[in-house]
């Protein structure tokens, strides 16, 4: 219990010098990590399930195809390392598929959802050992000393999360990987891939407006967490397309000249000045392929549905 306010204490120091920091330079931006507390979960949730965000569907059909594949792929007493703890159902399908017997590593920065993670899994795959690590995966971590070498690890990061890093830290995370994975190991990744962009931005833009109420939340959560007074009113989701980055933009528009209190400090906004929130970036497979080569991995396998929307790679 103790250990659980000291987490959420240490979170909002971390949470208000991030604010401080991203609202007070030149562009103002927040890092889209902030998106998900318990509200921005939720609807997170629900955007997986809307008819325009095509991400989440097409990659749990690509792994139901291919699940036996990815299995074999991940060879005999697999020792698969989940980076963000799912215990949602593309790790249930991979890990229906696998060979038991099988270890499952599921590393989560939240401790208690990373244990109700591995209670669900454990009722579902009694035969599967679960070896929880609570550490932030985007910083250097340590696996256990004791995890089991020999059969080579298998490093899982579905979701097209990798699509949220700038690309220098895209190589870092998966060169952090073969690091946790060693030489012989491999690599199980879910990629968004470029399309038409009017596609791209109905999925950060739905006509339910799910999506800017999970933007918008970002400054509810400020409101709560910091004592700010962000107006919800007064500020617009925006999904914009950046041909220079490859990448959808979320952003949060201001809809009038106006100051906002936060975290002891008066912040100024002009009409039309934006918060940035998010990139998610859109690969196409060779440069998606070239970022792996830099992180010391090369694709061995490319798992794609027939529309050509997402893939999921198989690295080594
Ligand atoms: C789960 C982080 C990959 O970038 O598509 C969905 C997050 N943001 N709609 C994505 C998200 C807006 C999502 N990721």
């Amino acid at each position: 219990m103790l250990e659980r306010v000291d987490f959420r204490e240490t979170q909002r120091e971390a949470l208000r010098a991030d604010v401080l920091a991203g609202l007070t330079g030149a562009r103002k931006t927040l890092p889209s990590r902030w998106l998900y507390d318990d509200r921005g979960s939720e609807l997170f949730e629900e955007i997986t399930q809307l008819p325009e965000y095509y991400p989440t569907r097409t990659e749990t059909s690509i792994l139901r195809t291919h699940a036996g594949d990815m299995a074999r792929f991940c060879g005999a007493r697999a020792v698969l390392i989940e980076y963000g703890a799912g215990a949602g159902v593309k790790t249930e399908i991979l890990l229906g598929a696998l060979e038991s017997p099988a270890l499952y590593v599921p590393v989560d920065i939240a401790g208690d959802f990373l244990v109700t993670a591995a209670e669900r899994i454990e009722q579902r795959f009694p035969y599967i050992e679960i070896r929880p690590v609570v550490a932030d995966f985007t910083d250097d971590f340590d696996l256990p000393a004791d995890l089991p070498k020999l059969p080579p690890r298998v490093a899982f990061f579905p979701g097209s999360t990798i699509g949220n890093l700038a690309p220098r830290d895209a190589v870092d995370l998966l060169a952090r990987m073969r690091g946790h994975v060693g030489a012989d190991g491999k690599a199980i990744v879910g990629v968004d891939l470029r399309k038409d962009i009017a596609t791209l931005v109905a999925a950060y833009d739905d006509a339910a407006g799910v999506t800017a109420a999970f933007n918008l939340n970002l400054l509810a959560r400020i409101n709560r967490e910091l004592d700010a007074d962000f107006d919800l009113g007064r500020f617009a989701h925006e999904a914009r397309w950046s041909e220079a980055k490859s990448a959808i933009e979320m952003h949060l528009v201001s809809l009038a000249d106006q100051t906002v209190f936060v975290g002891g400090r008066r912040i100024s906004f002009a009409e039309g000045e934006t918060i940035h929130t998010e990139d998610s970036r859109k690969y196409d497979l060779t440069g998606f392929a070239r970022l792996a080569e830099k992180a010391g991995w090369r694709v061995a396998e490319t798992w794609i549905d027939p529309g050509r929307l997402f893939a999921v790679l198989g690295l080594a």
